[in-house]
């Protein structure tokens, strides 16, 4: 699209009154073409998001006088017979088609280093199926249970849009309804300098990079899947980030627990296990629960012991949770102040992009900063938030990194650890050394329970049977 001069004149002063004119540093260099490419890029930028994201990131942290650990719901034993009642009511929910399942995948995944979208890293022990595959799967039990598949909301970013929505195509959609598995792309906001100024990745483009997943709360509403969600009376929605895949993705006790309490939003939380462990920490802040991040939080808070010696903050955040579809609606509508809305955190980060000259900047440590929301910073925001501690070696085994902690081969570790305690259950002596149990047969431990009592496992058996479970002896 073209723009005629006034608009032109009307896009340099917007961002020339925020003190950015950098951008049009190569202004005279630039042909017809090249120049329309730069102001079509900015007129879908809102020079005064750009400031204001500038300035919370850098603003002090307000000093906190009475933090309390937060109180929460114990449902450290997926078999807890005192929660069988929530099991229920959320079987109830899902089986009348009123949650959907959400996952975070437009992250960039750099940590990882894999070629493509996270979502298509192999992670399952044995089979190797991706992330993506392993969700379908789990999609899969409940559209079989309950005769219609649940919606799933993915949502990408402009890096990997079309890469996931062609390896979804190719693979069919992993035997799921195509008509019930919905894409849409975040937001992008440009990335700054150290002292401000937005940067250039050609001289005609700015830096870009996801907004983080809190901007999915808008990109739900702006995609039209709040509405989709709308129609089809859906009230809560399940979500979950695409690096985990020990994540129990419709979990009927959450969502009854979710639901008996009246909570807007919910989250899953796990002990810590350390101060320096990489994820966010539950805190209460008077009357709101809050997530201190783990590049955020003060080291004087994230250390603190109990005389036990357990950490006094020692609640973790392993990014799950239920939201309300209309709570969705209200925070993603609010208008951005210092009370609503969410507020941008500054990420440290090394991006490729030109100097004032011009010449291609290939920086060796950090020299950018990324504008992100966090989807956790909407707890406060939230009426009667809900916080359910689990046990972590349940359903935490995230993929970040390619070797160590929180790596495929941590995950793999912990999700056969998991696949042998609940064969343990269900009273199977042999201790196997892989087993992969597809979320075909079973997505959850209470599942598992029902299925085998149903279908009794032949153990001599077991490593030729092929969709339902697959175990093997190595
Ligand atoms: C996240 C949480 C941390 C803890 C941990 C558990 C944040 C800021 N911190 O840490 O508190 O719960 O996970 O594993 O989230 N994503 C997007 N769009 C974006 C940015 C991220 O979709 O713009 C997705 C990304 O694809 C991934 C997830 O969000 O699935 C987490 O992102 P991350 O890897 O940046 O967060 P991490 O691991 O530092």
């Amino acid at each position: 699209m073209s723009l005629n001069l006034i608009d032109e004149n009307k896009i340099k002063d917007s961002f020339a009154s925020i003190g950015q004119e950098q951008i049009f540093r190569f202004w005279g260099e630039l042909n017809r073409t090249e120049r329309s490419i730069l102001l079509n890029q900015l007129e879908q930028i809102d020079p005064l998001e750009c400031q204001d994201a500038w300035k919370e990131i850098n603003l002090l942290p307000t000093p906190v006088l009475n933090l309390q650990p937060p109180p929460a719901i114990r449902s450290t034993d997926p078999l807890d017979t005192g929660l069988v009642s929530m099991h229920e009511s959320g079987e109830e929910m899902l089986a009348k088609g009123k949650v959907a399942a959400f996952t975070v995948a437009g992250g960039q995944g750099t940590r990882l280093g894999h070629n493509g979208p996270k979502g298509t890293f192999p992670c399952t022990p044995l089979k190797k199926h991706s992330l993506f595959q392993h969700f379908a799967e789990n999609l899969s039990f409940f559209t079989k249970r309950f005769g219609k598949c649940p919606r799933w909301f993915i949502m990408t970013s402009q890096e990997n849009h079309t890469q996931t929505r062609k390896y979804f195509e190719k693979n069919q959609f992993f035997g799921l309804d195509k008509n019930r598995v919905t894409f849409f792309q975040q937001g992008m906001m440009p990335a700054f300098s150290m002292d401000g100024k937005i940067l250039l990745q050609e001289k005609n483009q700015l830096v870009m990079s996801p907004n983080g997943h809190g901007g999915s709360l808008k990109a739900l509403v702006e995609s039209g899947s709040i509405g989709l969600m709308e129609e089809e009376e859906i009230e809560c929605i399940s979500y979950f980030q695409v690096d985990n895949p020990m994540v129990y993705c419709m979990d009927p006790t959450f969502i009854g627990l979710h639901k008996a309490s009246g909570s807007e939003m919910s989250s899953k939380a796990v002990k810590k296990l350390s101060s320096e462990e990489r994820v966010g920490t539950f805190v209460q802040n008077g009357e709101s629960l809050q997530v201190l991040e783990y590049s955020d939080i003060p080291q004087k808070i994230s250390k603190e012991k109990l005389k036990n010696g357990s950490l006094r903050f020692g609640l973790g955040s392993i990014a799950i949770h239920m939201l309300e579809r209309n709570f969705v609606h209200r925070v993603a509508g609010s208008e951005k102040t210092k009370s609503q809305g969410l507020k941008y955190h500054g990420a440290h980060k090394k991006v490729c992009c030109l100097d004032k000259e011009g010449s291609r900047v290939h920086p060796s440590q950090p020299n950018a900063i990324k504008a992100e929301t966090f989807v956790f910073d909407a707890l406060p925001l939230a009426c009667d938030p809900l916080l359910v501690e689990i046990n972590r070696e349940e359903e935490f085994g995230p993929i970040k990194n390619p070797s160590g902690s929180d790596s495929c081969s941590s995950s793999e570790k912990l999700q056969i650890s998991r696949n042998q305690r609940w064969l343990k259950v269900i009273g199977v002596p042999e201790r196997l050394n892989k087993v992969e149990i597809s979320p075909l047969f079973a997505p959850t431990l209470p599942y598992f329970l029902e299925q085998t009592s149903k279908f009794p496992l032949d153990l001599k058996k077991l490593s030729k049977e092929s969709a339902l479970i697959e175990l093997q002896n190595t």
